[in-house]
């Protein structure tokens, strides 16, 4: 959009007044963060608005995204960005004295999400609106977002996460658009009169789920999609009458937590509750919507709607639609089913098992009788159809119900046409092993979509320096297509580029730098290689073979002070689940072990270490830009895809990493000598699982080196540790070491001596971090929206 500074200093100063009846010199920052959010939002209003009426008039295709989860950050200077206006009023505010960073800054992170699964998500927003891709999304408004993260003696402490607190300035709640949603009671079905059988309800309980709309900006274009997030709310007509407190708190907890792990079910009611309330809110809108604004039958609903599954957790949109298809339009069943899978596509996010939900057939059958009845009969149905076809093997392995459990992993992929995975290699284990059987019955149903990042997010908004580095060396091409620069390549020999390249790589270390001093009280060196590993804590991940390596660098130099080691800042950002008892236990052995060698003499700068607490979008925003090493060391098989992997790339980050998820297409992308690569590939992780012959117990009995690390968890070497030591030992030697890290040990100490090397020659570093940031085009989102758009959800972008 057009704005001129003045315009932006007189909308601002008039907003101050109207809003909170103050001027400048008055107004304290909240007053500013507030008046400023809805300066922006009056700017985007007249372009959603427009946008809107484009989509109803122009009836085109349009695409749901169904997450149980989104992440997007804070708002504000990505809407900025995207208006085109960001300079604008930065200087604007400046005019007036006012630092724009430093209220941005006060905004709260929006973090209705766990971890990747979400921030994909909101990548997939950015990137749907910047591309002009009508894609809407659809979740729940969660009271309270994923928990924060303190460090209290080195342990984990959660608090609650209360974002809403200052309001939400850049949600438009929707009473007008609320609908109802109905859970328990009982079901049965009568004929109506006709013949027909219809279901009669009684005792149900009823919530209203309000919509919050959140507009979704696009990049420099006339776009603005929607994330409409549900509510839960007691109806109104109960609300006067209604004396039942434990109900109305029941209907309130519906919406206030966003569960805190997303890859370890504990078994709570209340999460299928969730998953059903924003299933049936999201469908019953869109299907209204459908009605009545492109006003064709029913029955043509797949040419101008798609809805995407979002891992398993939105699984009930294949029954809720069915329901809505056969209990309100009439349609019958077959028709019916023809039309839900035709709409329906599904993303499989990680093969872990414990990840794949189900629930007791109980559980479903109580508090969703009537989707339970249509789940049996799809069930039902298809087993008679196949079972001729494919024999009885395959049709019991993935069957929906068996064993008194419904598969939602199972539901989604038999009712929809589409089921991909988020990285080449993740994708062909899906088809190869995990859903191996699943491909034998549909093998056209199953494809990849390598996994991208909002890019502009993570360089135009996290990193200036750099991003001013690439416009005067390559143009700012890049800024709206990333595979613009490509164009850097031609400069990987050029001293300029190269000396830019550092210098503000250093700028970003030593932004870094100041928030450790700050926020951790440790001082470290901005020329020491800034070693990062960010990301959930989880086993899989392996954040404990890299404190493995740290040990090892630790007793190197308490063996041999004068030893030459190249200065290292290990930086770890991690959240554990509140109920993951062995992941509490390594942050807490991360930190004691932190202290331990800060704060040892015969250390100095050589080696630090620091956990940064609270990891989420705005901390990753902090990070990143400033990393020269990204930690990407998940045993091969294990970790999806990834994505910090490709925002460090961007960053001009070199990955250490193993063959696995989207770290595979990195290291073919950024080329050879621009990565380190280690570890066993996937095959040999197999091999393993199928000789059962894996003994870490010896690997510990014969090399010394693992087995004095190893020790010193156990030995009092590492203090405060006395219960996490030996669980962290045990886990190792005892219990066989369930993800191979002390079998990938050397091979990683034998890749970081690579890294450290290739690090002293400055020149030749800068020149592969170039070749990284060069080669980084392939993973913006824009690029995997795009293919979602055309091979999966066939919705056109705007031209
Ligand atoms: C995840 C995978 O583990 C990641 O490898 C992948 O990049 C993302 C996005 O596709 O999805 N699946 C999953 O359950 N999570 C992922 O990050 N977990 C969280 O979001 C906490």
């Amino acid at each position: 959009m057009k704005l001129t500074k003045k315009q932006f200093k007189q909308d601002f100063e008039k907003r101050l007044s109207t809003k909170f009846a103050i001027d400048i010199e008055k107004a304290g920052p909240q007053e500013k963060l507030a008046a400023l959010s809805s300066v922006v939002k009056a700017y985007y209003s007249k372009i959603w608005q427009e946008d809107n009426e484009y989509k109803y008039e122009s009836k085109k295709k349009q695409a749901y995204y169904f997450s149980v989860e989104f992440l997007p950050g804070k708002m504000l200077k990505s809407n900025l960005l995207n208006l085109g206006i960001l300079d604008t009023v930065r200087e604007g505010l400046a005019d007036l004295g006012i630092e724009l960073d430093s209220i941005a800054r006060l905004e709260p992170d929006m973090a209705i999400g766990n971890g990747g699964l979400g921030r994909l998500a909101s990548c997939f927003m950015d990137s749907a609106a910047s591309t002009g891709i009508p894609l809407n999304g659809n979740g729940i408004r969660y009271s309270y977002g994923l928990f924060k993260q303190k460090i209290v003696d080195g342990y984990q402490v959660e608090l609650p996460d209360a974002w809403l607190s200052n309001g939400n300035p850049w949600e438009v709640r929707r009473s007008d658009k609320a609908f109802e949603v109905t859970f328990g009671g009982e079901v049965w079905l009568e004929d109506d009169g006709t013949g027909k059988l219809r279901p009669k309800y009684r005792n149900q309980e009823r919530v209203l789920a309000v919509p919050y709309d959140t507009p979704m900006v696009g990049f420099e274009n006339t776009t603005v999609n929607n994330m409409c997030l549900w509510k839960s709310e007691v109806p109104k007509d109960l609300d006067l009458q209604f004396q039942n407190l434990d109900y109305m708190r029941q209907t309130a907890m519906l919406s206030a937590e966003l569960y805190p792990d997303n890859s370890n079910y504990d078994g709570r009611l209340l999460r299928l509750k969730q998953e059903y309330f924003f299933v049936s809110a999201g469908l019953q809108r869109l299907i209204k919507h459908y009605v009545s604004t492109i006003q064709r039958p029913i029955t043509h609903l797949a040419d101008y709607v798609s809805v995407h599954i979002n891992d398993t957790h939105p699984a009930l949109c294949v029954p809720e639609l069915m329901r809505i298809l056969i209990d309100e339009y009439d349609i019958a069943w077959e028709r019916a089913w023809n039309i839900t899978v035709k709409v329906m596509s599904y993303t499989n996010h990680t093969i872990l098992s414990e990840a794949l939900e189900k629930w007791p057939e109980e559980m479903v059958k109580s508090l969703l009788p009537r989707i339970y009845q249509i789940i049996l009969e799809i069930d039902r149905r298809r087993t008679a159809e196949l079972l001729p076809k494919v024999g009885a093997k395959l049709v019991h392995s993935t069957r929906i119900i068996k064993d008194g459990q419904v598969h939602m992993a199972n539901l989604s992929i038999i009712g929809s046409h589409s089921t991909n995975g988020v990285a080449k290699l993740h994708s062909d284990l899906l088809k190869d092993v995990e859903l191996h059987d699943f491909y034998l019955i549909y093998p056209e149903r199953f494809n990849n979509k390598t996994n991208g990042i909002a890019d502009r997010r993570w360089s135009q908004i996290a990193n200036e320096r750099l991003s001013t580095v690439l416009d005067e060396t390559v143009g700012k091409a890049w800024r709206h297509n990333l595979n613009e620069l490509k164009l850097l390549e031609a400069h990987k020999n050029d001293t300029n580029t190269l000396e830019r390249l550092q210098a503000a790589k250093f700028d970003d270390k030593l932004r870094l730098a100041d928030y450790i001093k700050e926020n951790n009280g440790i001082t470290v060196d901005p020329n020491a290689i800034f070693d990062v590993q960010v990301k959930r804590l989880h086993a899989y991940k392996r954040q404990l073979l890299n404190v493995l390596h740290i040990l090892k660098l630790y007793f190197d130099i308490k063996d041999q002070p004068d030893i030459d080691v190249y200065p290292r800042v290990f930086i770890f950002g991690a959240k554990a689940a509140p109920g993951y008892h062995y992941a509490k236990s390594i942050i807490k052995a991360i930190n004691e072990i932190a202290n331990m060698i800060n704060n040892d003499p015969d250390v100095g700068n050589k080696l630090k270490v620091v956990f940064i607490a609270n990891y989420n979008v705005s901390k990753a925003e902090i990070i990143i830009p400033a990393a020269n090493v990204g930690e990407q060391i998940s045993l091969a098989s294990k970790e999806a895809s990834g994505t910090s992997n490709m925002k460090f790339m961007l960053n001009g980050a070199l990955t250490i990493g193993t063959l696995d998820g989207a770290n595979i297409e990195i290291f073919e992308a950024a080329g050879k000598g621009n990565f380190f690569k280690f570890g066993l590939d996937k095959d040999e992780v197999y091999e393993y699982y199928r000789n059962g012959n894996y003994n870490a117990r010896d690997i510990y009995e014969q090399n010394p080196v693992v087995h004095r690390i190893l020790d010193a968890f156990v030995d009092g070497t590492i203090p405060n540790i006395s219960a996490e030591g030996p669980e962290i030992f045990e886990s190792l030697t005892t219990y066989n070491d369930e993800y191979f890290v002390l079998r990938d040990f050397n091979d990683y100490v034998r890749a970081q001596k690579d890294l450290e090397t290739l690090y002293k020659d400055r020149t030749a570093w800068t020149k592969a971090s170039l070749m990284n940031i060069a080669n980084v085009g392939k993973f913006s989102s824009d690029r995997t929206i795009k293919e979602y758009a055309d091979a999966i959800w066939h919705v056109e972008e705007k031209k």
